[in-house]
């Protein structure tokens, strides 16, 4: 049985990241309280993302929290990542599966009720489900779903899964209502001001959630 826990996710963004940088990002968020990272920058090749990987492997190791390299899955072998997280418009999850082996977690991005249910739980580890929210950070994303379609998604979901699209503390415990195990955000983190009081503000709402 994996073990990687959703709550607090965050995706990196290069260019929300700006001035302080990706690495810089995720080590306040992780000292924050981020459980999990996803390296996602759409305009880097296979090389770059492996570099910028490693500079996030040692930053992220003595949290705990899991390196998720997005797209890529010949990065994420190289890098020995965690996991991979692909969308529908990339390779499909048994090529995935196939190609990162058992070990390795592999996260699928999930639009509509059908894509969610037919996730297979032998191949997939973990759904990312939405956009909840309509999202300057994906320009041309699938329309928003909204929380009572965040709570139909998941309830057809076989695997665990992470919501995204428009998230801050605000709604964490809407997110956690309608099932989902955790927030993926952007842009609450990359390019606050502060990013490790914004994953901080995110960790006391989930903890204060659950209880
Ligand atoms: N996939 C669906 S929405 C989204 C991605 C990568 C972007 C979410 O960014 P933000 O800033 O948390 O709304
Ligand atoms: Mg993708």
């Amino acid at each position: 049985m994996k073990h990687f826990d959703l709550s607090l996710y965050l995706v990196l963004d290069p260019v929300l990241c700006g001035g302080i940088g990706m690495a810089e990002t995720a080590r306040q968020a992780v000292a924050g309280g981020a459980t999990m990272v996803q390296l996602r920058d759409k305009h880097a090749g296979t090389a770059a993302l492996i570099e910028t990987g490693k500079a996030l492997q040692p930053i992220l190791k003595p949290s705990g929290a899991l390196l998720i390299i997005n797209d890529d899955v010949e990065a994420a072998v190289a890098l020995a990542a965690d996991g991979v997280h692909i969308g529908q418009e990339d390779m499909d999850a048994r090529t995935a599966r196939r190609l990162i082996g058992p070990e390795m977690i592999l996260g699928l991005s999930v639009e509509t009720e059908e894509l969610a249910a037919a996730i297979d739980p032998e191949i997939t580890d973990y759904a990312g489900i939405g956009p909840v929210f309509a999202t300057p950070t994906k320009p041309g994303h699938k329309p928003a779903i909204g929380l009572a379609g965040l709570a139909r998604l998941v309830s057809v979901c076989p695997v665990p899964s992470v919501a995204i699209g428009g998230l801050d503390a605000q709604h964490v415990a809407a997110v956690l209502k309608a099932g989902a195990d955790g927030l993926a955000v952007v842009s609450a983190i990359c390019g606050r001001p502060d990013p490790f009081a914004s994953a901080s503000a995110l960790r006391r709402a989930i903890a204060e959630a659950r209880r």
